[in-house]
């Protein structure tokens, strides 16, 4: 063997065997010494994780990244992801409330990116501060559709007061309905003074952002011959203003028909908001015309009803809901989930097929068993 320091030979080394068989050893830690020291150097610190306090002091002084970490943890599935984000969303609960939020909806190409990016660009100019999500109700993994439109709001993505989020995917309690509205939120503890969330796919979107907004848009185009007909009524319903899209060029005159149509059947159609008339207007996200019209309708809008108490009883209620209707999903998670309970009830169905249970009755079996099986 070498001398201290200086190489060692394995014992294994032929004899005669010259320096490549000579390998440099560290010595070993010895633990009864402190041996901690005699590791070899970490590399370099990695950066602390951002603390709740890190969230929510970012959040409030309008540090895009820490929101856009923060949305990330709430979007996020893990449980633990999930605690955290709850503990923000409590902490930053009474710095929100300052924003007006909009949606808007409409038929797949109505305009409805082209219609934000427009809007949102002018509202930047204005000095005021824009973030626009995106709510996929149908979306079971990410698709980030927002930004897969065709236009992309290139130009308002550019805009430093803009903040664009695309669609969250479902997943845990309350899916992607509790993900947007607390995302809303988050925004507007950052500071933002517009939020507007776009309802993207089809099926329940409607429903779902008009549950979380205070002024419903509803964008629609001339079609052919049959236009006021391709409109379900309960869309215009839940509308606050109806707006003709694509009203430039050749089709300018027709949309501007079209919008008095609407108008007219508004008439018969109650209002969604009390102490609001829905009313139909023509625009152009294209060239931009029309365009600045809907803000000054939002903000009429929005005197109106911070004058009335409706938007506070709105914001009051649509919360409300929001609770009971997690609640409820919990609960139905709970049932669905349970195997014997799934039998008993298959079980009693059976039976009320055959005719040999009568129906309240067997409500009541299933009932039981649910309380057995769950609450005890
Ligand atoms: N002529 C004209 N074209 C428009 C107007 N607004 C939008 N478009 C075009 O219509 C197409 C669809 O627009 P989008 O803004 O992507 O429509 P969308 O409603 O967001 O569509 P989805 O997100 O797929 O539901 C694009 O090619 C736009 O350029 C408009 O006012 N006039
Ligand atoms: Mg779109």
């Amino acid at each position: 063997m070498a001398a201290n320091g200086g190489p060692l030979r394995p014992e294994w080394a032929p004899e005669d065997a010259g320096a490549e068989f000579a390998c440099r050893v560290l010595p070993g830690v010895d633990e009864s010494a402190g041996g901690e020291s005699a590791r070899p150097p970490a590399g370099p610190p990695r950066p602390a994780k951002p603390t709740v306090d890190d969230y929510v002091e970012g959040i409030l002084s309008g540090n895009r990244m820490l929101l856009s970490k923060a949305i990330t943890l709430i979007e996020s599935n893990a449980p633990k992801h999930f605690e955290t984000g709850q503990e923000i969303v409590q902490r930053i609960l009474p710095h929100t409330g300052g924003a007006i939020r909009i949606g808007i909806t409409g038929v797949p190409g109505a305009g409805k990116s082209t219609a934000i990016e427009a809007l949102g660009c002018l509202l930047c100019e204005m000095g005021k501060k824009v973030a626009v999500l995106a709510v996929d109700p149908s979306s079971s993994i990410s698709r980030g559709s927002i930004l897969g439109d065709k236009t992309r709001m290139e130009n308002l993505s550019r805009t430093p007061n803009a903040y664009i989020r695309p669609s969250p995917s479902g997943g845990t309690l309350g899916g992607v309905t509790r993900k947007s509205r607390e995302t809303l939120l988050l925004c507007e503890a950052a500071g933002y003074d517009v939020v507007v969330v776009e309802t993207v796919g089809v099926g329940q979107g409607e429903v779902t952002v008009r549950a979380m907004v205070d002024f419903f848009l509803l964008l629609v185009l001339t079609g052919a011959g049959d236009d006021l007909q391709g409109i379900k009524k309960g869309i215009l319903e839940l509308a606050d203003s109806i707006w003709v899209n694509k009203a430039d060029g050749p089709n300018r005159q027709k949309a501007l028909s079209v919008r008095a149509d609407y108008d007219q059947i508004l008439h018969y159609i109650r209002p969604a908001t009390e102490g609001w008339r829905t009313r139909a207007y023509a625009c152009s996200a294209l060239t931009g015309e029309g365009i600045g019209d809907i803000w000054r309708v939002v903000e009429e809008f929005r005197k109106t009803v911070t004058a009335s108490g409706f938007l506070r009883e709105r914001r009051r209620s649509q919360t409300l809901t929001w609770v009971r209707s997690m609640t409820t999903e919990y609960l139905q998670h709970r049932i669905a989930r349970n195997a014997e309970l799934a039998e008993w009830t298959a079980k009693i169905e059976r039976e009320v097929a055959q005719e040999s249970i009568a129906p309240t009755l067997a409500a009541r079996k299933i009932i039981e068993r649910m309380e057995e099986t769950l609450f005890r």
